[in-house]
């Protein structure tokens, strides 16, 4: 069995050149929630419904999150109420584009944890109506919620922050709400311990992989097994390949480049998978602490990702100190 930690966008994208390798179904996806959030009272967890859209074919391609051929008219006829809506009132948020198919997995989730089902549950659930094999379960059946400290002070959600504010302001800090308290979903410290090797997808090492690792007790578990955990690194000559990975590192004080990213994760994993735009870079990955291992990091075509997996899964299986 493999285990990956997975954000959203990259973490899909891998997992889909995965299933090219490995049996989906050999496959445990441990997905970050720090992301989620609560708008117009429904549960919305963007990580998790981006990878099962992505390993079903329906996300939508241009937008990376969301479902292909979407229709807009419920946020369209919401603008109506927008006009009227009282200062101060949360109601009727419109900076969070929902399409109207992408409403059903919302109604669903929310009806699914009111009535008591754990978000892991409604997640088997979700996958089982799309006809995702691989096994996607969220880092924690409790409520951890990323709170980015702006230049100046003030918290944000996340979603405000990437999504509100397009992540566009400078970054003081990053914290995970809940997590202190917060358990790893029952069972992923046997995944955790057990899998034949741990894949860290090509993330954002901060805000998606950071939430997973501020669950008590996983550095600990991946730190024990490092020589058969792997990452891919997310940043590819210094930028990431989407999102703000790279801005949000700078500003928190690491390097933006596959040796920042190395120093993170060199506790938890031997090995960092770098794109050769970076090759120059690989004895400074060493001097970090991780074994770099050099092959096209950028999943163009379904063969890069194909290739990009099984150089992964090689140095997982090459037992390095
Ligand atoms: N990202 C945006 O940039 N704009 C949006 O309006 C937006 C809506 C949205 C709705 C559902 C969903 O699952 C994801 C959505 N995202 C949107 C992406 C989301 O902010 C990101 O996927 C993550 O949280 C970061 O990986």
């Amino acid at each position: 069995m493999i285990a990956v930690l997975c954000g959203g966008v990259g973490a899909a994208r891998f997992l889909g050149a995965l299933a090219q390798v490995v049996e989906p179904s050999d496959t445990v996806g441990i997905v970050n929630t720090g992301d989620d959030t609560v708008l117009h009272g429904l549960a919305i967890s963007p990580d998790l419904d981006t990878v099962v859209y992505t390993l079903a074919a329906a996300i939508d391609p241009e937008r990376g999150w969301g479902l292909a051929d979407e229709s807009w008219r419920a946020m369209e006829a919401l603008q109506r109420y927008v006009a009227v809506r009282p200062d101060g009132s949360s109601a009727a948020p419109n900076w969070f584009n929902l399409g109207d198919r992408d409403l059903a997995t919302h109604f669903y989730r929310t009806a699914r944890l009111r009535e008591g089902a754990s978000l892991s549950e409604v997640t088997a659930e979700i996958c089982a109506a799309w006809g995702v094999t691989q096994r996607l379960i969220p880092m924690s059946d409790d409520v951890v919620s990323t709170v980015v400290t702006l230049a100046g002070g003030a918290d944000v959600s996340f979603q405000e922050y990437f999504v509100k504010l397009r992540h566009g302001v400078p970054v003081e800090r990053v914290t995970f709400a809940g997590a202190d308290v917060a358990q790893l979903t029952p069972g992923l410290d046997h995944v955790l311990t057990s899998a034949d090797c741990v894949l860290i997808a090509p993330s954002n090492p901060i805000v998606s992989i950071g939430p997973i690792r501020a669950l008590d007790g996983v550095d600990a578990i991946l730190g024990a097994r490092r020589s058969s955990v792997v990452a891919i690194s997310p940043i590819v000559g210094g930028v990431a390949l989407k999102g703000p990975a790279d801005r949000m590192m700078t500003e928190l004080g690491h390097e933006p480049s596959v040796v920042g990213v190395a120093r993170l994760y060199a506790p938890i994993a031997a090995t960092l998978v770098i794109d050769p735009v970076d090759a120059h870079l690989a004895d400074a990955v060493a001097a970090a602490g991780m074994h770099p291992v050099v092959t096209p990091s950028v999943m163009s075509t379904p063969e890069i990702g194909a290739e990009l997996a099984r150089a992964a899964l090689r140095a997982a299986s090459a037992e390095r100190s």
